[in-house]
């Protein structure tokens, strides 16, 4: 690789220097190794939310004391998605040779603070409710806000989440966070046309990313994946079996 390009800004007018604080140095240095080792695809599919979302708000109004976002019916979802397909509930082995299965299923949750991402983890998931995993979620936000994460707080996750859909976009491409071997992205839901057969109607459409190690996984195995995850959040009895 040729090296950094060394530039004197200062030559073209004014500037103000700001060294990155240390969650930004040590997750650039992640982003960039994983960036870099890890043949990305990012496979995208939208999921019909519609009725999920009036069965959140309901949940919303009987429990005024939680913020109950999407991002826990995702994490169920996913969930279901890796039993369904165990080889993205899998990490390469350090010599890139053994592939490890776990049956375990501990979601990460990339988390934005002012001094930069961090990935708390939740664990169990499979194992809690929507209730406990909304009161999680905030919790480890909370905690990561304030930087009062601790290292096992942020180790040993299956899968990671990362969120964009408060914020907005369509679509984005999110980095692989190793040793997991797929990421899903997630943008902001919006109310589209949609063709029943017999005519358009409004539809609440959540984009989803998925990006995968396609050394591990490939695409056929991807788009069945991100098609399943649709599905369950497309019917929320799925969500809930
Ligand atoms: N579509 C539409 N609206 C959405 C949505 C979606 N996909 N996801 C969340 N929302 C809504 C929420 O319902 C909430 O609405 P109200 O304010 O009306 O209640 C609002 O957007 C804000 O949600 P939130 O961001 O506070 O909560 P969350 O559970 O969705 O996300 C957290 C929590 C911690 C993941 C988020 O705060 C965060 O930090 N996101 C950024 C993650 C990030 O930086 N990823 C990039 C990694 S790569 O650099």
């Amino acid at each position: 690789l040729l090296p950094w390009p060394k530039v004197d800004f200062s030559k073209f007018g004014e500037i103000e220097e700001k060294p990155l604080s240390r969650i930004q140095k040590i997750s650039g240095a992640n982003l960039a190794r994983n960036w870099a080792m890890i043949p990305h695809v990012t496979q995208h599919e939208d999921a019909d939310i519609t009725e999920l979302e009036a069965f959140r708000k309901k949940l919303g109004e009987e429990n005024k004391d939680l913020k109950i976002t999407p991002l826990v019916f995702q994490m169920k979802a996913v969930v279901a998605a890796l039993k369904a397909f165990p080889q993205f509930n899998a990490s390469l082995d350090e010599t890139g040779e053994k592939l490890i299965l776990k049956k375990y299923f501990h979601i990460g949750i990339a988390v934005d603070t002012p001094d930069g991402l961090v990935v708390p983890v939740i664990r169990d998931v499979d194992r809690k409710g929507l209730l406990d995993l909304a009161r999680e979620l905030a919790e480890i936000s909370r905690k990561a806000r304030e930087k009062k994460l601790g290292p096992n707080e942020m180790s040993g996750g299956c899968f990671s989440i990362s969120s964009l859909g408060g914020i907005g976009g369509t679509a984005f491409t999110p980095i692989v966070n190793a040793p997991e071997v797929a990421i899903l992205g997630v943008s902001k839901a919006a109310t589209k046309p949609v063709w029943n057969g017999k005519e358009f109607v409004p539809r609440l459409i959540l984009p989803l990313s998925l990006s995968y190690d396609h050394r591990v996984i490939d695409g056929a195995l991807a788009a069945r994946f991100a098609a399943f995850l649709a599905q369950q959040l497309g019917d929320i009895r799925r969500l809930l079996l």
